[in-house]
């Protein structure tokens, strides 16, 4: 057989590696060439087939976020008596996990111990991981933050086609006549693939978008159609839509009759079709609703695209089978241009469920409540037992450690403290866990702070091994940075691990035997009834490390008879149930478990920003990133705040019966009535209480066992500080007793929003608070004070040798000076006269103008410079932007933005004629 090959590094640099991107699903190709000390270059890969040489934002400023500041380089244990974390050598570390895991297994059995494991780790990391738990532990209690992610999505197809299968590819979006986005903010959550999308459009302006999400996103931007849906109602929608395909015949029947089964419960459980009563559910206008049934009805080259909105949600799988049902009554599926396609979050979610990561499946998609498949992969292992039962999913998994029946938890590259719902109970679980071993790159993190062992792992650029994107497109990531300290490659932790707790089968010498095996397992008798599956890739089994090494993307399933892969699955209409038939599947509509009421009265969202990465424990290296938005905040409607007594640029707490966060209020981000929206990243380490995880409520979908992320009911209050300010500097300020703080990472310094209580209230003491704060302890260091006690203002800089060190600005109202501007002095090597007198009006002095914050993070272009250019040269399209001021002209991230600016610069300027 013969592989398909691509060379790895570059003719135009003998040191160029092509690797694939960390972040999100899409699995863009990366070109990497390492510059010494210095941050490596960043390209796209113009050969790789996701995103043919494009990159997003997160994706060209990677480079930015390899350095080794905060790494953890050592393994750690804690001390039991000063609590402090001390390094020891490996040999130790992996001694204290292997004895610990040990000592629990046999006082209180395998279910006593756990895995967290995560979409982040490479395939042949996720395959080792599950292998030690299921068929050495004997226990299936490893789960994933694929819970919290996919998982609504695997359980959704594994009931309509008897298998985890995504059958369509990104080719597909482009194909399509209509795309279809529902709950996916595809514009800042899957950038390239919006552009993908978008520049069809462009070319075939009558192709269609329609995005069906609560909020006006930067994903609306371009779509013909946007459905405001009300939270949780999509399987209200889709079911009216199949009822509407069934009155109006506008079904495939001949395809229905012979490829599928269960059509007329899945139509009985719609209740018939009435329009009014759908839109009234939903809370959409009837006409609009009406228009995309039509356009759906009439197009037959659809994808249906979805992503959290529909996922993260107690009817999370509904919400999946009531889309996949609307495909199967059109037969709309295993042909080019058509299909339901769930867009994975994870650069390897897709690769953990091949290899069975989740606590309720075994590996190499077979199914651990079979007992043939069990056999199977306990032979293929040669393994001393294996897990006859699902494990705990996550949240039950950390009500099980907090109950203190899972004494012993290893959590690999996921940061649980944040991401899971009800973050404080997060915290009592591990408070109370026996032994906690965290895998990380990085040392401080809120989850890390409950570890007794923290064990240093190789970060991108660092490793070797293989992600699946979400068209089901293995590529490899290859490393082009040496190992820093004493980090080591997860596997190679795992399998260490393994090995001292006395365990065959983890002799691994490196990445691609890995692979091999995890190849293998998956051909292994993958021809015979009740065990055939499409997962299979016999085809890339045997490879040698070379071949390994140079292996090109390709989509799975690649056997003898589809050696390049397989673009699209279920043109043949093999569906994997034991009736070989795809299954419609009834979902009667439900709301959301827990409701509004009058303490709890809005419904809180929760999601991602186009600039950050989740618990931004990389992203949040990037100055070029943070740019962006640089605060947690709750966007909210104007009236909403209104009632709520809090106005734009206020801070606010946001309750639940769980618990509560604080951050600040902003409108803007089209949100209707009723609900407010927060962003996911923010975390004790970088703000001093905006870790919105600590509110979400625990509900769960009860077939996933995925979190309902989307809808928590909530208060909103002002949160009363009597001073507001920011400081900007090249150190870390002293922030001991500071109310609100949160810090963002600049050129040059770090910059910290804060708010407080105490000191400022016209008292002398703010003075020597700033100066301690920003540990000026010279008495004959140049300290510039400026202060107008009357307007409750104090600023002051510190400079040493004429350049900028510090600054610090106070205010008792929230209106403070801009500072983008301010950020640009602590690029200069002295500050001139005018620069002075500027830091202390609080405001540039002749040259030069506030840029505004940043929208185009790649050329740095601020928001005002841009508004200001559209008023002035009247530019009416994203292009005229780009090519007046080069924003949007490299990843186009920010084009959905710039649309939106030209709109609200020709509103301002209308409501002022
Ligand atoms: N910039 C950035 N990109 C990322 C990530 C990141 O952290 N940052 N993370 C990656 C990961 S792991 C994931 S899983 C993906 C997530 O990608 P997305 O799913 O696109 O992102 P989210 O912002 O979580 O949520 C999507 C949308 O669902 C909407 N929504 C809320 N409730 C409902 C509802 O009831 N119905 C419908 N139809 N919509 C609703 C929200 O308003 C939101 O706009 O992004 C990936 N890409
Ligand atoms: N409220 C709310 N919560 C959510 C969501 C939401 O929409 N709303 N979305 C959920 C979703 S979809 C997801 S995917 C999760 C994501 O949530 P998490 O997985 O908890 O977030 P990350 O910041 O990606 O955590 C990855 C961790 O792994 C570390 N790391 C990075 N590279 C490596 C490596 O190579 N090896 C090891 N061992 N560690 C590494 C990072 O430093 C970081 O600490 O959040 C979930 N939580
Ligand atoms: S779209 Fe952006 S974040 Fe996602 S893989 Fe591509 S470059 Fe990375
Ligand atoms: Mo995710």
């Amino acid at each position: 057989m013969s592989f398909p090959v691509i060379p790895i590094s570059s003719p135009a640099s003998s040191s160029t590696v092509k690797t694939t991107c960390p972040y999100c699903g899409v699995g863009c190709g990366v070109k990497a060439t390492p510059r010494g000390h210095a941050q490596p270059d960043i390209a796209g890969d113009e050969t790789h087939p996701s995103n043919f040489g494009r990159l997003c934002v997160k994706g060209s400023a990677l480079g930015e976020t390899v350095g080794l500041d905060g790494r953890l380089l050592q393994p750690k244990l804690r001390d039991k008596e000063s609590g402090a974390m001390h390094a020891v050598p490996w040999s130790d570390a992996i001694g204290v996990v292997a004895n610990g895991f040990k000592r629990i297994i046999d006082e209180h059995g395998p279910d006593a111990v756990a895995l967290y494991v995560s979409g982040q780790l490479l395939t042949e990391d996720y395959y080792v991981a599950n292998k030690l738990m299921k068929g050495y532990v004997g226990s299936a209690n490893i789960d994933t933050n694929s819970r919290l992610c996919m998982s609504s999505s695997v359980a959704g197809h594994k009931r309509a086609f008897g298998e985890d299968i995504v059958p369509v590819n990104y080719e597909d979006l482009e194909l399509a006549d209509l795309v279809v986005l529902v709950g996916s903010n595809t514009a800042w959550c899957h950038p390239i693939l919006f552009q993908r999308i978008v520049k069809m459009k462009e070319k075939r302006p009558e192709m269609k978008i329609v995005v069906i999400d609560p909020r006006y996103t930067a994903t609306c931007e371009m779509a013909d159609l946007h459905l405001p849906l009300k939270s949780g109602t999509d399987v209200h929608l889709f079911n009216g839509l199949l009822a509407f395909l069934a009155e109006h015949d506008t079904t495939d029947a001949a395809f229905v009759d012979a490829h599928t089964s269960g059509f007329d419960a899945a139509l009985a459980a719609t209740d018939g079709f009435d329009l009014a009563q759908t839109a009234r559910a939903c809370k959409i206008d009837a006409h609009e609703l009406l228009e995309f049934y039509r356009l759906f009805a009439r197009t037959e080259r659809v994808v249906t695209v979805y992503s959290q909105g529909v996922n993260q949600s107690s009817a999370g799988t509904d919400k999946v089978n009531s889309i996949i049902n609307c495909h199967l009554v059109t037969g709309r599926i295993g042909k080019p241009g058509m299909g339901p396609f769930s867009f994975t979050g994870q650069p390897n979610a897709m690769g953990g469920r091949e290899v069975g990561g989740l606590a309720n499946m075994l590996a190499a998609h077979l199914e651990l409540d079979n007992a043939e498949h069990r056999e199977l992969v306990q032979t293929f292992w040669e393994s001393p037992s294996i897990a006859t039962r699902p494990g705990l999913k996550a949240v039950d998994l950390f009500n099980a450690i907090e109950a203190g029946r899972v004494k012993a938890v290893w959590i690999m590259g996921t940061n649980p403290v944040v991401s899971l719902p009800d973050g404080e109970q997060a915290k009592r679980a591990l408070d109370r866990c026996e032994l906690v071993v965290s895998s990380d790159i990085i040392e401080r993190t809120d989850t890390n702070a409950f570890a007794h062992v923290l064990l240093p792992a190789l970060g991108w650029g660092e490793k070797d091994g293989t992600v699946t994107n979400s068209e089901r497109r293995i590529s490899r990531q290859r490393a082009f940075l040496p190992a820093p300290g004493e980090a080591r490659a997860d596997w190679r932790i795992i399998c260490d691990v393994a090995r001292r707790m006395g365990y065959a089968g983890f002799d691994f010498r490196n990445v691609h035997e890995i692979f091999d095996e995890h190849a293998r397992l998956s051909a292994h008798r993958n021809d015979e009834d009740r065990i055939a599956r499409a997962f299979n890739l016999d085809g890339l089994t045997g490879m040698d490390s070379a071949r390994y090494d140079a292996l090109a993307p390709i989509q799975w399933p690649v056997t003898d008879a589809a050696a390049n892969g397989t673009e699209r699955l279920f043109g043949d209409h093999r569906y994997r149930h034991a009736d070989g038939r795809a299954h419609f599947i009834a979902t009667p509509p439900r709301l959301p478990v827990n409701a509004i009421d009058d303490d709890y009265p809005l419904v809180l969202n929760t999601g991602r920003v186009r600039d950050q990465w989740h618990t931004m424990t990389r992203t949040g290296k990037s100055a070029k990133l943070a740019g962006h938005i640089g605060e947690a905040f709750i966007d909210m409607h104007p009236q909403d705040a209104l009632a709520c007594g809090v106005r734009e640029g206020e801070l606010a707490r946001v309750s639940s019966r769980w618990g509560s966060m604080v951050a600040r209020v902003q409108h803007g981000g089209g949100m209707s009535r009723g609900s407010v929206f927060v962003p996911i990243h923010w975390n004790d380490q970088v703000a001093s209480d905006a870790r919105v995880g600590a509110v979400v409520n625990p509900v769960v979908d009860p077939v996933s066992g995925e979190p309902e992320f989307k809808h928590t009911p909530v208060a909103v209050e002002k949160f009363h500080v009597s001073w507001h300010g920011f400081a900007l500097s090249r150190a870390t300020p002293l922030l001991d007793d500071v109310t609100y703080w949160t810090r963002i990472q600049g050129a040059q310094f770090v910059r910290y929003e804060l708010a407080g209580r105490k000191h400022f209230e016209g008292s002398d003491d703010h003075r020597a608070w700033a100066r301690a704060m920003l540990d000026v302890d010279d008495p004959h260091a140049d300290w510039l004070e400026y202060e107008d006690r009357s307007a409750g203002v104090y600023r002051a800089v510190h400079v040493v040798n004429d350049r900028i060190e510090a600054c610090v600005f106070l205010s008792e109202r929230p209106e403070l000076p801009a500072r983008t501007w301010l950020s640009t002095l602590f690029a200069k090597d002295e500050l001139d006269e005018e620069d002075r007198i500027g830091l202390l009006l609080g405001q540039p002095v002749g040259k030069g103008v506030d840029t505004g914050p940043t929208v185009c993070s790649c050329f740095g272009v601020g928001r005002n410079t841009i508004c200001s250019a559209i008023r002035e040269q009247g530019l009416k399209t994203a292009a005229e932007i780009t090519s007046c001021l080069k924003a949007g002209g490299n990843c186009g991230s920010c084009v959905p933005e710039l649309k939106k600016l030209i709109v609200e610069t020709e509103m301002a300027r209308l409501s002022t004629v």
